[in-house]
């Protein structure tokens, strides 16, 4: 197996530079998704929708708008494909990535030495849908996948971020948003890959989820987890605020 593996890896590290991807595919219950049927389409870098490639690029920075639900992704640009996902509180999710597509590889990877993160924000009072949802409402942490030790990303090489909805996670329509971010070793140069899945969730709890934090600036460049000048000791990552709400 090994043998197979590593020249592909090893090709695929030269190409870092470019090897990005967007996480378009939702997880239910080990059921994955077509791409982008619960997940905001997002743009490419140019503005265009037509090709995957260029919606991998990454965002820079946590201070850029596009950091609450990807480049583009509001207004809704598939409003008329897009699918709200009916998940039971308590149930495992994940939220998977596609592209880029090389070396006859058919699936992306996580190529980013970095942590991946899962937010919840319920749909304000006085929005009628998730379609009309902007998201510059208030979020609460589910889901931190850090360090796995101190020089492995966890979430490297994976397809996939998963976790699980707290079962006390109160039933109704969500925006369901990860990030997977790059920390920058120089200030200012971190990357982030953001998406966002329309969710009802039912069979919830009574839960009073928190701390609340808003995109974009929910983070500054210069925070710990943002500037992380030592990415060849991990035991030395801060776990990015705010906590995870466990319910
Ligand atoms: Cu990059």
């Amino acid at each position: 197996m090994k043998s197979a593996v590593l020249p592909w890896l090893a090709t695929a590290l030269a190409q870092q530079a470019s090897a990005h991807y967007v996480f378009n595919r939702l997880i239910v219950n080990n059921t994955i998704s077509r791409e982008f049927q619960y997940v905001r389409d997002v743009s490419g870098n140019a503005g265009t929708y037509d090709d995957l490639w260029l919606k991998t690029f990454p965002i820079y920075g946590p201070e850029n708008a596009n950091v609450t639900c990807g480049r583009g992704s509001f207004p809704v640009h598939n409003a008329d494909t897009i699918q709200t996902a009916t998940i039971v509180a308590g149930s495992d999710v994940g939220l998977m990535v596609s592209g880029p597509y090389y070396e006859g590889d058919v699936q992306g990877y996580i190529f980013h030495e970095g942590p991946g993160q899962v937010f919840l924000s319920k749909l304000p009072d006085g929005t009628k849908s998730l379609m009309e949802y902007d998201g510059k409402g208030d979020f609460f942490k589910i889901a931190y996948a850090g360090p796995a030790d101190k020089t492995t990303w966890s979430t490297m090489d994976t397809l996939s971020v998963n976790f699980t909805i707290p079962a006390a996670t109160p039933s109704g329509k969500y925006l369901l948003r990860i990030e997977h971010f790059m920390p920058s070793m120089t200030l200012g140069q971190s990357q982030w890959f953001v998406n966002c899945a329309h969710v009802d969730i039912v069979g919830g709890g009574n839960g009073s989820p928190g701390p609340m934090v808003r995109f974009p600036n929910a983070y500054a460049e210069d925070d710990p987890s943002i500037w992380f000048p030592t990415p060849n000791d991990l035991s030395l990552y801060k776990e990015p605020m705010p906590a995870v709400w466990k319910g």
